[in-house]
């Protein structure tokens, strides 16, 4: 595959956040104007909503997908699935670009041959939280999970594998990406609210993309 971003990499240290998780700082930087693009590619066809918890909660992160699997929940649960609930239709496909960045980055925290199926897209407000949990909904927990930053910077919780381990508070700031692997892989992790601010390319926007291999 070609590199993505030819010399312009930001080449910097790989700062190890925890057994398995890898910061990727700026790793997107050069190229976040066109994430944002396409961001708003696949909001237009599929637009990003509030969606209700098993439990009944509604959400304050807004949601939307692209790829082959879609990641979404309602009173009937969490899951993955092939088709928008709003629509009906397939979920918008995974852009060249998204691709080729989230198996670079797999590549770049020594993952070879990552190749993602699905892409969640969180869109973060000031107040937006997401409260400490684990992702387990893909079946095969032995894939990484790649996070894009992008905008308004965001304090990630990241905790161990009980949820009442005390969290370690990590900055992720517009092109940071981080990826989660190995015994991090089932560790509780949250966002904390949103501070409020403004972020040239997004305005009062942070938005988070996760790459997973789901299916
Ligand atoms: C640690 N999103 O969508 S990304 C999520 O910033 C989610 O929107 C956050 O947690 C966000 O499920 C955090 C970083 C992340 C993603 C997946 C993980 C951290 C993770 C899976 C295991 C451990
Ligand atoms: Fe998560």
């Amino acid at each position: 595959m070609a590199d993505l971003f030819g010399d312009t990499l930001a080449r910097r240290a790989n700062d190890p956040i925890g057994d398995g998780a890898v910061v990727l700082r700026a790793f997107a930087g050069p190229i976040t104007r066109q994430l944002i693009d396409e961001v708003d590619r696949v909001s237009r066809a599929a637009p990003f909503r509030h969606m209700v918890t098993p439990g009944g909660y509604t959400m304050s992160v807004a949601m939307t997908n692209c790829g082959e699997l879609g990641w979404v929940t309602d009173r009937r649960g969490y899951r993955y699935q092939r088709t928008d609930p709003l629509s009906g239709d397939a979920w918008p496909a995974m852009s060249g670009l998204f691709c080729s960045l989230a198996s670079q980055a797999a590549q770049e925290a020594g993952y070879t041959a990552f190749q993602p199926d699905a892409c969640l897209i969180n869109r973060y407000e000031p107040g937006t939280r997401l409260s400490l949990h684990q992702d387990h909904n893909e079946k095969v927990l032995a894939h990484p999970i790649v996070s894009v930053s992008i905008g308004l910077s965001g304090m990630f919780l990241f905790g161990g594998l009980r949820r009442s381990d005390k969290p370690c508070r990590v900055s992720l700031e517009d092109g940071d990406i981080v990826v989660w692997g190995g015994p991090s892989r089932l560790a509780f992790h949250g966002v904390e609210a949103l501070k409020d601010g403004v972020h040239a390319l997004t305005g009062r926007v942070r938005i988070n993309l996760t790459f997973r291999k789901a299916g």
